[in-house]
């Protein structure tokens, strides 16, 4: 349960340029440290192979889920900043390698379709580095308009996903 005003917001996190590790730690408590931010959990972090070009190492994934006190466009504003604060930069080829990659992937059973914001995010349904610290973190919940996370982590793609620490 939230209490009144707050929604229950999840966000998935990925990096896989530089110190990935210290990228997705420091983004954690960046992200715990925002107005509106409260009792955030994380996942453990994961490891993948990169969806998209090949030519790129591999990513740490991990997902964390919050009470927020605002608006969608107020925190994806928020997470643009981190990201460029992490050296993250706009454009370069689609799915390229990133320091750090922020994506709103759940606003409680908000569904938003503006042109700067997908909510569910596209393509939750299919990756398992999004499914599978999702699963960890909420194992009963349902995926707006997708199912229930569980039934979705089974028949995803799967990126050689491994714990790469333990939540
Ligand atoms: N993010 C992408 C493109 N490819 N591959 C993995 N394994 N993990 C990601 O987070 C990821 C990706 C674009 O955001
Ligand atoms: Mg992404
Ligand atoms: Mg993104």
């Amino acid at each position: 349960m939230t209490r009144q005003g707050e929604t229950r917001v999840y966000v998935g996190l990925g990096s896989n340029q530089g110190d990935r590790v210290s990228h997705i730690r420091q983004a954690l408590s960046a992200i715990a440290s925002l107005p509106g931010v409260c009792a955030l959990r994380s996942s453990s972090v994961y490891e993948t192979r990169p969806m998209g070009p090949q030519d790129q190492p591999d990513f740490l994934n991990a997902v964390c889920r919050f009470d927020y006190t605002g608006s969608a466009a107020s925190l994806l504003q928020q997470l643009q900043s981190i990201e460029r604060g992490h050296g993250r930069q706009q454009g370069g080829p689609r799915w390229g390698m990133r320091p750090l990659d922020l994506d709103i992937l759940l606003y409680g059973e908000e569904l938003i379709d503006t042109p700067d914001l997908q909510v569910p995010h596209a393509g939750l349904g299919m990756r398992s580095f999004v499914l599978w610290p999702l699963a960890e973190l909420s194992p009963g919940l349902h995926v707006p308009g997708l199912g229930s996370v569980e039934s979705l982590r089974r028949n995803c793609q799967h990126f050689g996903i491994r714990v790469h620490e333990e939540g």
